[in-house]
């Protein structure tokens, strides 16, 4: 289990995590839980696109120079914190749509997913901040070998799983 605080800290990170509020937490530590299993360096920040837009700005153009080679962002509701990161950053940008207590994360699935041509946000699914730790994994997998095999240990894992599960339910 991480904390924000905890997390902001890190030296070194490759992945910038940041949300648009405190209470996206909840939904976006499955990403931070993600990277640590495979002991990619991040750091995470509440980056809110709407009550800080400058900081958000600050981030975006900075994340780059400051070593981060992938952003994971999430919000909720009127998501507009991933689009605008990426329009503000070269580096590869993940959007997490957040669900928030009405809409069940459709409003927010369709403010990152419906970006206009050349600004591209990778969006995952409602809530789905694992798979967007993983997608990070894989992104600095492509230059990292040692990373890369990692990944591939863990799909293997995931077959194991699958036909263990398969065996257990035929038994
Ligand atoms: C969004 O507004 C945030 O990403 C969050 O999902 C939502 C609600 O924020 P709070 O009112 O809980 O701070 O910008």
């Amino acid at each position: 289990m991480y904390t924000v605080s905890e997390s902001a800290a890190q030296q070194g990170a490759q992945v910038g995590l940041i949300m648009g509020s405190d209470s996206d937490w909840p939904t976006m530590e499955a990403a931070a839980e993600a990277l640590a299993e495979f002991g990619v360096r991040f750091e995470v920040g509440v980056v809110s696109a709407h009550r800080t837009p400058q900081r958000m700005l600050d981030y975006a153009k900075s994340a780059a120079g400051r070593g981060i080679k992938v952003i994971i962002a999430g919000a909720g509701g009127a998501a507009h914190l991933p689009g605008m990161v990426a329009s503000a950053t070269p580096l590869p940008v993940i959007g997490v749509p957040v669900p928030l207590k009405y809409l069940d994360g459709m409003d927010s699935l369709l403010s990152i997913v419906q970006m206009p041509a050349g600004v591209p946000v990778a969006t995952v699914s409602i809530g789905g901040a694992r798979n967007a730790g993983l997608l990070a994994v894989r992104i600095l997998g492509a230059a990292d070998p040692a990373l890369q095999r990692q990944m591939v240990a863990f799909q293997d894992g995931l077959e194991s799983m699958v036909l263990d599960k398969d065996k257990a339910l035929r038994e």
